[in-house]
């Protein structure tokens, strides 16, 4: 066994390959980009070494310069996850020659699995079925449009040396054929640097069922069953599952087994994929991934194997842990890719901070495998996947209430996520009927993306609410900070009343302005009025750590609320997200006035208290004058760390808009 593996990737598999590694008592080397430097792996590695630029081109792809790393550290092995150089054969044979063990299958395997037509060949040869099709070497149009007449219309054609669908054309009627396969050429080319082609009869409502298999040096193979993947779109999976369901036993037995022949017909050693294509009951292989899949934990959870100590073990030289009549599977469970991207704008990938990231509980049934905490970021750099959220149950149907409810608890804030969507799909009736197919997302499009819709009033009183309830914990702030205990400040209101006692908030909801009025009442009880809409009491407001509880007439509501200054987001539950913007002028004069060391009143009103003396050093942030205006209360802060030069007014001073209120000399170097 291994003293030190490094692992050659990123993100949450590199997490999750240390944690097994960890419980074997192996110790781990990470590799980070100058991006990574923080990142989640790299934390929980017992060692970690940079190896250049944020680009993967220039970091985690950088064979020679992660084997030097391996020398350096003295590890005995790589582990390179997926993606990456993990289907790299160039790779895995300059381990070899460093002596150092690939944590994958064999350099000829890889290769031969690498090609689509070559790998039919030796599946051919295998007794593996194939769909019907035509692999030749001859590619001249004649050959290939007597091929296609022969298989029966319609055809795909498909680039030979291709993968994730590119270079693939359907032809349904045989006179589009030598238009199709130019394209698929041009594509091929392009893409691969191959323009050789394959035809296949087109399966038009197909399943994408693959097997999980392992095999050992020793000449053992075996299956652990199989995963349902046909919830993809543009060749990305969205949800697997595990076992497949409906599936009749016979087929996953014959499917299991014509996978291990797959694997036997390359000598696979370690963790592979045999994919297959399933309709009306026959399966087809498709291709072979040579490499621990993402989707590996449904296979785990119904199993109750660990999958990277599989692979850890057969490539230290161990026999399997289990053969293939020790192996059962109990339970369903499903696996949800979270991403940060925007299902509303063709799911185009989103960068920025997860300011509030926080999954649902893990237990024996739910399982969050992720690469991120709160507070880090999704850039530009690498896959904007977030999490893979598995959850297990004996039933199909407990385990996709479990899923749904899962999924509907996680709390993503600071990006857009694909959340809303995975919560469609795990309510949806047709999957829990089980009618999937690789064409279910495109078929149930509107249910699945609903245009956007105004926030609804619910939203603008839970909204109104958290301002109000921000704005009490700075006032309460300021009169800390103050030299007044009996401010007014402080009253169980915790607001300053104004002489007709309401308080008017704009917000954007995208662009449209809606008004909130909240009416003060005795006892921290208010009338919430959203504008075109009813009103609503709501009494026992509370804001702690981002949840906000009140109760709304006779109900008791709990929303996660996060304020970004003006930008508000809102959970309520059910995977689904309001956004607002509080439209407030005071906090964009601030804005504006920032770092200029002049604070200016936003809009003519009455200074009611003023927080600081002249001469006080200040702290970026801190409240300096609270102003009412507009029957609105503004708390004017530091724009920067600074001392206070001058203060202009007393309380209960009237002010013109645009006058200065203070000014403060900002710290060298501190300026916004
Ligand atoms: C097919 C097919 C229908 N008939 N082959 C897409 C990528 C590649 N891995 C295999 N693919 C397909 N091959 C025949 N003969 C339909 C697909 C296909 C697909 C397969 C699996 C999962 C999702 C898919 C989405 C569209 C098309």
């Amino acid at each position: 066994m291994f003293d030190t593996i490094l692992i050659a990737n990123r993100g949450e598999i590199a997490a999750r390959v240390i944690r097994t590694a960890r419980r074997l008592g192996i110790r781990t080397v990470a590799v980070h980009s100058d991006a990574d430097a923080k990142a989640l792996h790299v934390a929980l590695a017992d060692e970690a070494v940079c190896i250049g630029p944020a680009a993967a081109s220039e970091s985690y792809l950088r064979g020679d310069t992660i084997l030097e790393v391996a020398r350096l550290t003295g590890a005995q092995a790589i582990h390179p996850g997926y993606g990456f150089l993990s289907e790299n054969a160039g790779f895995a044979a300059a381990c070899a020659d460093s002596g150092i063990t690939f944590i994958g299958p064999p350099i000829e395997a890889i290769r031969v699995m690498g090609s689509k037509a070559e790998s039919k060949r030796v599946m051919s040869g295998a007794d593996v079925p194939l769909v019907p099709g035509y692999h030749g070497t001859a590619q001249d149009l004649d050959t290939l449009a007597a091929e296609a007449g022969r298989i029966g219309y319609p055809v795909l054609v498909k680039a030979s040396a291709g993968g994730g669908g590119k270079g693939m054309r359907v032809v349904r009627d045989p006179a589009d054929f030598a238009d199709a396969v130019a394209g698929a050429r041009r594509e091929a080319k392009a893409a691969f640097g191959d323009d050789s082609l394959l035809l296949e009869k087109y399966l038009t409502r197909p399943r994408h069922v693959e097997i999980q298999v392992f095999a050992d040096t020793h000449g053992n193979a075996v299956y652990l069953f199989e995963r349902d993947c046909s919830l993809q779109r543009r060749h990305q999976k969205v949800i697997e599952e595990a076992p497949a369901p409906s599936l009749p036993d016979d087929i996953r037995r014959r499917m299991g087994e014509a996978a291990v022949a797959a694997a036997r017909a390359v000598n696979y050693v370690g963790a592979g994929t045999v994919e297959f294509l399933y309709e009306d009951g026959r399966f087809y292989f498709i291709e072979m991934n040579t490499r621990l899949q993402v989707e590996h934990p449904v296979t785990e959870m119904i199993t109750g194997q660990d999958l990277v100590e599989w692979q850890i073990r057969v490539a230290s030289g161990q026999p399997l842990p289990l053969m293939q009549d020790q192996l059962v599977r109990k339970g369903h469970a499903f696996e949800a890719r979270l991403y940060a991207e925007d299902p509303q704008r063709d799911f185009l990938p989103q960068t920025g901070r997860l300011v509030r990231l926080r999954p649902p509980a893990e237990n024996a049934h739910v399982r969050v495998d992720t690469g991120v905490r709160e507070g880090d970021s999704v850039t530009v750099h690498y896959d904007p996947m977030i999490a893979k959220l598995i959850v297990w149950d004996e039933t199909r149907d407990a385990a996709l209430r479990r899923l749904h409810r899962a999924l509907a608890d996680y709390q993503v804030v600071g990006v857009t996520t694909n959340v809303a969507f995975l919560t469609a799909i795990a309510g949806h009736a047709a999957f829990k009927d089980v009618e999937i197919d690789t064409g279910f997302i495109e078929r149930h499009r509107d249910d699945l993306l609903p245009p956007p819709a105004p926030v609804p009033g619910r939203g603008l009183v839970l909204a109104a609410l958290a301002v109000l309830m921000r704005r009490h914990g700075e006032a309460r702030a300021a009169a800390r900070t103050g030299t007044d205990p009996h401010s007014p400040w402080l009253l169980a209101t915790g607001w300053r009343l104004n002489d007709d006692n309401h308080h008017d908030l704009r917000f954007l909801d995208g662009e449209a302005l809606r008004t909130v009025t909240l009416h003060f009442r005795a006892g921290g009880t208010y009338e919430v009025q959203v504008e075109g809409e009813g009103t609503v009491t709501a009494s026992s407001v509370s804001l702690d750590d981002g949840t906000l509880t009140v109760v709304l007439g006779a109900e008791r509501v709990r929303a996660t609320v996060v304020m970004q200054k003006d930008d508000i987001t809102i959970l309520p539950g059910a995977g689904l997200v309001w956004r607002l913007r509080l439209d407030d002028p005071a906090a964009k004069a601030a804005e504006t006035e920032g770092g200029s060391g002049k604070l200016t009143a936003p809009m003519p009103g009455t200074v009611v208290r003023v927080l600081v003396d002249e001469g006080q050093d200040v702290e970026r942030g801190a409240p300096l004058m609270l102003l009412e205006a507009m029957k609105m209360e503004h708390t004017i802060k530091a724009p920067a760390a600074g001392r206070v030069t001058a203060v202009n007014f007393a309380a209960g001073d009237q002010v013109a808009e645009g006058v200065e209120l203070l000014s403060i000399e900002i710290e060298e170097g501190k300026k916004a």
